[in-house]
């Protein structure tokens, strides 16, 4: 296979369901000579790491959410993903060329593949990365930054909740001068949440923001960061009432939902886990003022739902139990309305992105 015959197969599905077979099998060593066969032949790592690891991720998230994998084989799938990408790394070696970058997961942001892809490609063009990995708390970022004095931040947000700590984050690092480009898909579809949270810089692919650090940076600061809190009361009081909120409407489940009567313990769990994304969904999205937020998720937590043979009126009673508690915050009821309306039409529409 030539290099530009195997650059092209990256994109045939066939070539990551083969890749996928090896991932959701635990073979690591199968799935690591298959990613350095292709380097051997040619492709350049950027394309494998983006395309094969990156691509094979996605699917790994479909499968969980179509419930054709267990969390534990998408765990396993996610560690030989990462032991692959982490050999590839390894095998293309750069000098620093640039300037210094801390790459961070926001606090309470477990997606650090996606971010470690990005950290190898920054290497790989050159610039000298400081991978803090998932999750990193606001102070321990801000400590690291003053120890190292990097040219960039660069922050990944990939699931909407935690948006209100990604401001925190991006406020405290200009604090600290230093600019900041934002990325990942909590960040929304386009650049208006990364925008809205006073970020310098957003792209929507690891390679765009390669492109962009290179090309385009420091960029010219901005006239007017959004320094301040932009949670209203509303958002104040869902963040606050949260366990009471969660509490009272498992208390009130089996009224509503007779079904619940008869749940396992680790169903009634599941359920509960599953009201605490609805109040972070909704806390997020009234945080951006942003409705569309929360009806993606709602559409998402159907689709996954139905998999698993629970109907979407269970949702619904779920909805209908959390709204009841927020009848005098008109934000938060309109937006569980609308996703509710969502839930009601003949088709619930399917999932924005997968899982
Ligand atoms: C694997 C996965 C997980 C794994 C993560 C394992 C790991 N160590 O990374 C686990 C099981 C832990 C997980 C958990 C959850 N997940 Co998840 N997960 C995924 C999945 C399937 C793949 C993520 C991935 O690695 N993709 C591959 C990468 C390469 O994709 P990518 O986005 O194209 O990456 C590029 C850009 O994002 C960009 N980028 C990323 N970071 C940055 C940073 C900067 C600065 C820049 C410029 C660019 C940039 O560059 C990347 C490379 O090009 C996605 C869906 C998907 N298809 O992506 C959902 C997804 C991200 N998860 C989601 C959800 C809801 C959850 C959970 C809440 C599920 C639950 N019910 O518990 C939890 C939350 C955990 C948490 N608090 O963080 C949602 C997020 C919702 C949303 N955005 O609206 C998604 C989108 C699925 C969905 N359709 O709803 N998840």
């Amino acid at each position: 296979m030539s290099s530009s015959t195997a650059y092209r197969s990256l994109h045939d599905p066939d070539l990551i369901e083969e890749y996928l077979f090896l991932v959701g099998d635990g073979d690591e060593d199968g799935a690591t000579d298959f990613a350095e066969a292709l380097l051997d032949e040619g492709v350049p790592a950027q394309r494998i790491m983006v395309d094969l690891i990156g691509g094979a991720q996605g699917r790994v998230g479909e499968l969980w959410a179509a419930n054709e994998w267990s969390i534990a084989r998408e765990h396993a799938a996610t560690a030989v993903n990462e032991r692959v990408l982490a050999t590839l790394a390894g095998r293309v070696r750069s000098r620093p060329t640039r300037g210094r970058i801390t790459l961070a997961c926001v606090d309470g942001e477990w997606h650090g593949l996606p971010a470690r892809i990005l950290a190898e490609l920054l290497r790989m063009d050159g610039w000298r990365v400081d991978f803090l990995g998932a999750s990193v708390p606001g102070p321990h970022l801000i400590t690291h930054l003053h120890q190292t004095g990097p040219d960039a931040v660069a922050l990944s947000c990939m699931i909407p909740t935690r948006l209100p700590r990604a401001h925190a984050a991006i406020t405290a690092c200009h604090a600290a001068g230093i600019p900041v480009i934002a990325g990942g898909r909590g960040f929304g579809p386009g650049s208006r949440y990364a925008e809205r949270l006073g970020a310098d810089a957003w792209a929507s692919t690891a390679e765009e923001a390669v492109t962009r650090l290179a090309s385009d940076w420091p960029p010219p600061p901005a006239p007017e960061f959004p320094t301040e809190f932009l949670g209203d009361e509303e958002y104040t009081h869902l963040v606050r009432s949260r366990p009471q909120l969660i509490d009272t409407a498992m208390q009130r489940l089996a009224a509503a939902y007779p079904a619940v009567h008869h749940y396992s313990e680790h169903q009634r769990e599941a359920t509960m886990e599953d009201f605490g994304h609805i109040a972070d969904f909704l806390a997020a999205s009234l945080y951006i003022d942003e409705p569309q937020v929360f009806r993606d998720f709602t559409a998402w937590t159907a689709s996954v739902l139905t998999s698993r043979s629970v109907p979407v009126s269970a949702l619904k009673a779920g909805l209908r139990l959390i709204r009841d508690q927020l009848i005098d915050f008109p934000k938060a009821t309109t937006t569980l309305d609308e996703a509710l309306t969502d839930l009601t039409s003949p088709a619930v529409p399917p999932p924005p992105t997968t899982h």
